[in-house]
């Protein structure tokens, strides 16, 4: 660029200050997942799908007052633990930011809303499926994802009417996550007449299961309901296996991922799974997404990436719809969002959650998830 054309741009405050940039206005976004630990595949992949959407936004160089939003995202490690979450959700407040994306698991999006919810800080999840959540009655609060609620309702259904169960085991990682998945199953499940013979707690950071399956065989049940994630069903699954226990296991979005199928082998084989939304390859943006995430990280997405991608394009659509990126101004107008997402039509409830959401079933064959029709 040419002096004389950029000496407009840049107003220079005095000879000793740096210049200051009047042709961009910064929007921070925070970002929350494990980026750590036995999750961190799940976090960052769910970081690199809002990466992707934050880099996207910037390419559309987006006007607003005269200047172009220069969105950046802050990654925080949040461990996939309570008190770390509340940690990263008051750096996130003291570092000014205008929103935040996240946190992915319940069991920190839930403490950390609190502290958003007093900051006045816009907060979109894309993963924390707790219904606890968005039922605080915090205006601050959304997520891009169906609630346990329903997931938990269509997994006993799925329990009753596909798998035609008449005993279930259930097993919980004393999680907000998979110890409210449990609680939905059991609702449902009981409620068409199936038996819970066996109800036993992991944690999630635990990978030997060969207590509790043992146990777990003794009451033959017909299935085993897993509320946790990944890290904990792929060795739970080979642990079946060695035990004999030849019971379906049946897990929510948690146990959904590529590294289930990849980590449990041959033992995931025949195992169920359900995750909100449609699946991606059927998803209105979900073909190109897939191509779009793999040209720039060269990995196969997850679980949640396109969700955390949706997630930051409806701050970035609040945004434009505000004319303005101040919390309080975004916070006006994400309850009237009406945004056509990667992952599906994104409109809100009066809590906050996605007014409109499928769930699917998926079935381990072969070493890969395959969607029920
Ligand atoms: N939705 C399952 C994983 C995230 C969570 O809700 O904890």
């Amino acid at each position: 660029m040419k002096l004389r054309t950029l000496i407009p741009l840049i107003l220079l405050t005095g000879c000793n200050k740096a210049p200051v940039d009047t042709t961009t206005q910064v929007v921070k976004l925070g970002h929350a997942a494990p980026l750590t630990g036995p999750q961190s595949h799940i976090g960052k992949d769910n970081e690199n799908g809002a990466r992707l959407a934050v880099e996207e936004a910037n390419a559309a160089k987006i006007q607003m007052g005269g200047r172009t939003l220069k969105f950046e995202l802050l990654g925080e490690d949040d461990q996939a633990d309570p008190r770390q979450g509340t940690l990263v959700a008051q750096k996130f407040v003291d570092g000014q930011v205008n929103a935040i994306i996240g946190h992915l698991n319940s069991g920190t999006t839930i403490p950390a809303s609190k502290i958003y919810f007093d900051a006045g800080l816009p907060q979109v999840s894309p993963s924390a499926t707790n219904p606890a959540y968005t039922h605080q009655g915090f205006k601050t609060a959304f997520r891009v994802m169906a609630n346990d609620l329903q997931q938990g309702r269509a997994l006993g259904d799925y329990a009753a009417k596909k798998l035609k169960a008449t005993t279930a085991a259930i097993i919980d990682d004393k999680t907000a996550y998979g110890e409210g998945l449990a609680t939905e199953f059991k609702k449902a499940a009981t409620a068409h007449g199936i038996q819970i013979v066996a109800e036993e707690h992991t944690d999630d950071k635990a990978v030997d299961f060969s207590a509790i399956l043992t146990r777990i065989k003794s009451r033959q049940p017909d299935l085993v309901f897993f509320g946790g994630m990944d890290p904990q069903a792929a060795p739970m699954a080979r642990q079946m296996k060695k035990l004999d226990l030849r019971a379906p296991m049946l897990m929510g979005d948690g146990g959904c991922t590529t590294d289930f199928v990849k980590n449990a082998g041959e033992a995931a084989e025949g195992h169920r799974c359900s995750l909100p939304g449609v699946p991606l390859q059927k998803m209105p943006g979900g073909p190109d997404f897939i191509a779009r995430y793999k040209a720039r990280f060269n990995l196969d997405i997850q679980l949640y990436a396109p969700y955390a991608y949706d997630a930051v394009m409806v701050v970035v659509d609040a945004i434009k719809r505000a004319d303005s990126a101040d919390p309080a101004k975004i916070l006006a107008v994400l309850p009237h969002t009406n945004y056509q997402g990667v992952t599906t039509k994104i409109t809100f409830d009066a809590n906050g959650d996605l007014k409109d959401s499928a769930i699917t079933f998926y079935t381990a064959k072969n070493g890969q998830w395959v969607a029920e029709e």
